[in-house]
């Protein structure tokens, strides 16, 4: 059977090594890298790189000029020891990113980042800016290439708000009807979402890692991240950034 013109990736665990191959592929960790870095190009960020490892993330953020350079990450949701910020997007701000580049780490969304260097072409999508990746999916397809969205997931397992978002995502692009006829990860996302959509953030404010993130004290960042088309920016990736 031929690959779907359209696809969901639930989790990078279900990716075999061409999958994503010649695609336009959206990456969405909607808690929290992707809104993170959405957030950081919108506020005057000249680049973000993203970079699974952190020990390789220290390297290259000490081989960048300090002034015009910002080491950010996570691991287990706290910002990584001797980092100048974590993984909130609500730490982005114009003051603290403009003009500068981001040397980003986190647990999930950088990694799956770094399993989709395959794609045709590559952009990071999350709530807070549906409409411009959902548009980024829809040209690739109006140009007879294929396109996917790849949800960072949890540590191997699919997350709800990833899905969700994927969700919306594949609705905005092919509706309803046409997504009923494709891979059975789109149906799940696009169910999901056309399920959900009336009480969105309750949803949301249900997944196990937005509990966590609320343990941790970030709530704000869950609440920052659930605003749908907040933004219309698109970081689409270039010269092993994202820009
Ligand atoms: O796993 C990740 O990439 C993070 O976005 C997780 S956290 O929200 O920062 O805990």
């Amino acid at each position: 059977m031929s690959a779907p013109a359209l696809d969901v990736f639930l989790t990078p665990a279900v990716l075999d090594e061409d999958a994503l191959y010649g695609r336009a592929v959206v990456v969405v960790d909607v808690l929290r890298a992707s809104t993170t870095i959405v957030t950081a190009l919108e506020n005057g960020a000249r680049a973000v790189i993203p970079v699974a490892d952190k020990g390789e993330a220290g390297r290259l953020a000490a081989s960048l000029d300090a002034d015009v350079s910002l080491l950010g990450g996570e691991r287990g949701g706290e910002r990584i020891p001797g980092y100048q910020a974590g993984n909130s997007p609500l730490e982005y701000t114009p003051e603290a990113v403009a003009g500068r580049t981001v040397v980003l780490t986190t647990t999930n969304g950088t990694a799956a980042m770094a399993r989709a260097r395959s794609a045709a072409d590559l952009a990071v999508g999350a709530f807070t800016n549906a409409d411009a990746a959902a548009a980024f999916l829809r040209r690739a397809l109006d140009a007879g290439r294929p396109a996917a969205v790849l949800c960072a997931g949890s540590e191997g397992r699919v997350s709800l708000e990833d899905t969700l978002c994927a969700g919306l995502l594949v609705t905005r692009v092919v509706g309803a009807e046409a997504a009923a006829g494709l891979s059975d990860s789109v149906q799940i996302a696009s169910a999901l979402y056309r399920g959900s959509e009336s009480r969105l953030a309750r949803t949301i404010f249900g997944a196990r890692h937005t509990q966590r993130l609320i343990e941790l004290g970030h709530a704000d960042d869950v609440a920052f991240a659930a605003r749908i088309d907040a933004s219309d920016g698109l970081p689409v990736f270039r010269d092993s950034r994202f820009v």
